[in-house]
């Protein structure tokens, strides 16, 4: 009886709330480039399709089922591998300038080695540059988004050097082969994922679990690939082929959890360095290296934990750093969302393993779940303001660089009426937009993602995308939510508008109907809740105005 009331109390209070926005339209850059983006493992399938050997994804998703939510794999996900051109429609359908998708190395190079170069593999890129060329849509390429051949990692992946000549060898391939037709290049996905979520947890494809020593390995290696390879494109392809290459390095914005603590505010700071500064200060700063506090707190760490002088972080030459500072022609950042911070002090673990990551940063982190409203993943809580903080924070720490959103978007459990995705955008964006008016220099912004897709561990439980995928046709067939309608007018328009709130059209009406009846009648009985809101509000206005 009174939960219908809330609702309607909610709908008087909002629009004053968000007053200031009802009314406003604001305007990017008119250079800017919108995007959105997929990757490889996530949405090709094709597993075993011609000559394609298996990824650490397929390893383990195969033999370790139980370790994904749903128990499932990206055998055929999206079906992208023979899908591509409904793909490629559904970009232009959006108005994005540039489609930013990852290549499977082990599609392209079966056994990570030269040795072997699969003709299907080439194609299938080659085929999806040239369609997305015919609409006008720049290809950005990411050239490593967590596909390493299984070969490679049995020789230990990341945390063997021999990865850097490897690594350069199939970006040389890459960029011979398609070097022509792209013109922005990352090489690397979210190292700090990579390195730290796969070596030192349990978390992602290899699945190591060894805390505290091979994720500071891969990242050093990672980072001598990165440097090797933009050196390469500076030195042999980028005159004549015209493009830009960088990285794209992802955090969530550690906000601290008291502000007024210096303390927390050090936590903060201290959580910014070893996330972002660990690949961030040795490509992006002044003087290159890894920060001052990780090479301190890891080294003083590594003493105490009997490990001797030597630090578990390893250590660079002077002509490594050299080598390695400056290796960017933008910086790529991939956010979702905050986390509130303090400080573990000395004495406590905080938890975590020793020697681990996680002690080495001694920050402990945790959710504000009475402010921020939550997703469909664990991890995921919108605080737009935290995207205007880390922009501003990579601004100010790294001299002003240019700056492309890579990614950023929020997840869900399905349906096609995604509202809380528009306001998310709608919000995130309007923080980008305020990052820009203080004078970050940001020039391109890539959502997440084109459409549904394997989302690692989280299985298909988790829903990204602007369009809907029948994961159980065999069509895969692709429908435009809500989000999808809005994103476009955002790209076609270059303006946020908050009163653009389109509604379900007949065709999707349709396939909701047909998937999901359960969730027709909900939201039907939804329509009918708000209805009674509606006429409850009307009631309790009139009684007001008496
Ligand atoms: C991106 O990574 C990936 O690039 C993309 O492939 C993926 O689809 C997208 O995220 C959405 O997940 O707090 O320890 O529980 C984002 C990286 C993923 C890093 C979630 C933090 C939370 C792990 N983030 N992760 S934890």
């Amino acid at each position: 009886m009174w939960k219908p009331i809330l609702p309607a109390l909610l709908l008087i209070v909002s629009p004053v709330c968000l007053g200031t926005h009802v009314s406003q339209t604001r305007r990017f850059p008119n250079d800017f480039l919108w995007g959105v983006g997929s990757s490889s493992y996530q949405i090709e399938g094709g597993w075993n399709a011609d000559d394609k050997d298996e990824s650490i994804w397929d390893v383990l998703t195969h033999t370790h089922p139980e370790k994904i939510a749903d128990q499932s794999n990206a055998d055929i996900s999206a079906d992208s591998y023979h899908r591509w051109r409904r793909d490629v429609q559904m970009v232009k359908e959006l108005h994005a300038g540039t489609y930013r998708f990852s290549l499977s190395w082990p599609r392209i190079m079966p056994g990570g080695y030269m040795n072997h170069v699969s003709t299907a593999g080439i194609k299938y890129y080659s085929n999806l540059i040239d369609e997305l060329l015919r609409y006008n849509i720049t290809p950005t390429v990411t050239i490593y988004h967590f596909e390493l051949p299984q070969k490679l990692q049995e020789l230990g992946g990341w945390t063997n050097p021999e990865i850097i000549p490897l690594f350069k060898d199939f970006a040389r391939l890459v960029l011979e082969m398609y070097g022509d037709r792209v013109k922005i290049w990352t090489t690397i996905n979210e190292p700090w994922h990579v390195c730290e979520h796969a070596y030192g947890l349990d978390y992602m494809a290899p699945s190591y679990n060894f805390p505290g020593i091979p994720a500071y390995l891969c990242g050093h290696n990672l980072l001598k690939a990165h440097a090797e390879v933009v050196h390469m494109y500076r030195d042999h392809f980028q005159k004549r082929q015209g493009g830009r290459i960088g990285i794209s390095l992802d955090t969530s914005w550690p906000e601290p959890r008291n502000p007024d603590s210096a303390e927390d505010r050090e936590a903060s700071e201290r959580a910014m360095q070893f996330y972002v500064g660990w690949f961030g200060h040795p490509i992006f700063s002044k003087h290159g290296n890894y920060p001052k506090v990780m090479i301190e707190r890891i080294r003083n760490l590594s003493k105490e934990q009997d490990f001797g002088i030597r630090s578990r972080l390893p250590e660079f030459t002077t002509e490594e750093i050299h080598r390695i500072r400056g290796t960017a022609d933008f910086f790529g950042i991939n956010h979702y969302t905050s986390n509130l911070v303090t400080s573990n002090g000395h004495n406590n673990t905080g938890g975590f393993p020793v020697p681990s990551f996680n002690h080495d940063m001694g920050v402990v982190e945790s959710q504000n779940e009475v402010d921020w409203p939550g997703s469909g993943s664990v991890w995921l809580r919108v605080y737009p303001k935290g995207m205007y903080n880390l922009l501003m924070w990579i601004h100010r720490e790294y001299n002003s660089p240019e700056i492309i959103v890579t990614e950023n978007g929020v997840s869900d459990r399905g349906g096609l009426e995604d509202y809380a995705r528009v306001d998310y955008f709608n919000k995130y964006l309007s923080a980008v937009l305020d990052a820009i008016e203080d004078g970050v220099n940001i020039s391109g912004y890539i959502a997440w993602s084109l459409m549904d897709s394997y989302e690692w561990k989280a299985g298909f439980s988790e829903k990204f995308g602007f369009y809907h995928v029948d994961f159980t046709s065999p069509q895969r067939t692709r429908t435009p939510k809500i989000s999808a309608r809005v994103f476009a007018q955002i790209c076609k328009t270059n303006t946020i508008d908050w009163n653009y709130r389109p509604k379900l059209e007949q065709e999707q009406k349709l396939v909701v109907m047909a998937q999901h009846p359960a969730e027709e009648d909900q939201s039907r009985s939804s329509a009918a809740q708000e209805a009674i809101s509606w006429s409850l509000m009307g009631a309790l206005l009139l009684v007001l105005l008496r």
